[in-house]
């Protein structure tokens, strides 16, 4: 077989090997460092119980939600793995996600034995199963979700921790929003002097707040799940804690309010988190925000697939404005291509097209993978659009591109 001159090799071949090669940034996840100990999932069981596939399950073998819940996280793995992957094909993105997994770790998935996997996965440890999904999924860094008003996460806050640099902090404030009389009797059992009318000297204790986890996580930027349909402005208490606090600690810090939009939460309460739902949101409260506050930076993900081309367009006339991935149930390859190629169309490189969210460290194996395939298929198509006017890209170009897409925008964003 001739050796192919570089110049001779196929576009689609070039591309495709740029976007298999490129380390990524994964800039939204729930995965965490070894040091937050129980709070980081991995492994097979955690896997096969995602709540993904907790919604599934109940769709084909449906029983009394509490008697599933009373199974142990093996037995609740065991159920899925046979009423999804043993009575039926495991054709569901979630589904393949998990033979995606095995496969990428070199497993046999023509076994089909839970437990021969679940020996592989006894014989690691935490420290070098991290190291080896890393390297695997070619992933050089996650930016994490880290909520002070959680229960587990908030005690390992209060201990020095040596961090892993790959596992940046994310400061998740949904709390204050989601119910803010109940965080604020948080804040307050935290010494913070703050009550429930909001008034000016509250409103400095939860700046207060803010400034202290800003020292402690060094977060990469500030983040909350808004609901639907999120109304700004309005007279809720976030209104007034987004103005009066997040928005000016923003500004002062550098530090961008990434703004989740869509969720309608619990709404089949006895499916736990894999209870939430969707729904579409008013785009004008995003032209708000970004339009009142110029010198703040935002970054915004929309849950609805009928959202997506009104924020391509508000990122269009927002310059602090970046929208970021294919958000959980858009985390298809179907909806990622439309949504890759919109973006592309209406936002060129200034966007971020994917990030995993990932809940089991095991996930950036298959969500990146198969994020990868689709990403790479657009760009084949969009870089021969530009060969066909005769416009060459070169292999350094398409490496520059595609780093930039792979969260070098982001990083490029937060030094602004
Ligand atoms: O609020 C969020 O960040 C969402 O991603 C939720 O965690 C959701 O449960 C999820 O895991 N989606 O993929
Ligand atoms: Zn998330």
């Amino acid at each position: 077989m001739p050796v192919l001159k570089k110049k001779d090799i196929p576009l689609e071949q070039r591309i495709k090997g740029v976007v298999d090669q490129t380390p990524i940034l994964d800039i939204h996840t729930h995965i965490y460092d070894a040091n937050f100990g129980e709070l980081l999932l991995w492994g097979i069981d955690e896997i096969l119980t995602y709540h993904y596939l907790i919604a599934e399950v109940f769709r084909v073998a449906p029983m009394p939600y509490e008697t599933f819940f009373a199974m142990t996280k093996r037995k609740q793995a065991d159920y899925i793995w046979q009423n999804l992957f043993i009575d039926r094909s495991p054709v569901s993105e979630a589904c393949r996600g998990i033979l995606t997994c095995l496969y990428e770790l070199g497993l046999d998935t023509s076994d089909r034995k839970l437990n021969n996997y679940r020996a592989f996965f006894k014989e690691m440890t935490v420290d070098d199963y991290i190291d080896l999904v890393f390297k695997t999924a070619k992933v050089r860094g996650v930016i994490m979700t880290n909520n002070p008003f959680d229960d587990l996460e908030y005690p390992v806050w209060q201990k020095k921790i040596k961090r892993d640099r790959r596992f940046r902090a994310a400061l998740r404030i949904d709390d204050l929003f989601i119910n803010w009389p109940e965080a604020c009797k948080k804040l307050a059992s935290w010494g913070y002097d703050v009550e429930p009318g909001l008034g000016e000297w509250t409103l400095s204790e939860i700046r207060r707040f803010l400034e202290d986890w800003i020292k402690k996580m060094k977060p990469a930027y500030m983040a909350a799940s808004l609901g639907t349909p999120y109304i700004y402005p309005d007279d809720s208490p976030a209104t007034r804690i987004i103005d009066n606090c997040i928005m000016p600690v923003g500004r002062e810090h550098n530090l961008p309010f990434a703004v989740m939009i869509g969720v309608k939460r619990l709404m089949n309460p006895g499916l736990g988190l894999a209870g939430d739902s969707v729904g579409k949101s008013p785009i004008e409260s995003v032209e708000r925000l970004c339009a009142d506050y110029p010198d703040n930076k935002f970054m915004a993900t929309m849950l609805s697939r009928e959202n997506q081309h009104e924020l391509c367009i508000t990122a269009r006339k927002f310059p602090n404005l970046l929208i970021f991935g294919c958000w959980w149930f858009l985390n298809n390859p179907s909806i990622i291509d439309e949504m890759t190629r919109e973006r592309l169309e209406l936002l060129g490189l200034s966007m971020i097209p994917q990030h995993s969210d990932a809940r089991v460290l095991d996930q950036l194996l298959y969500k990146w993978s198969h994020s990868r395939k689709v990403i790479g298929s657009v760009l084949v198509d969009k870089y021969s659009d530009l060969e066909a006017t005769g416009w060459k890209v070169s292999d350094s170009e398409l490496k520059r591109d595609v780093k930039a897409l792979f969260g070098g925008v982001l990083e490029d964003f937060l030094k602004r």
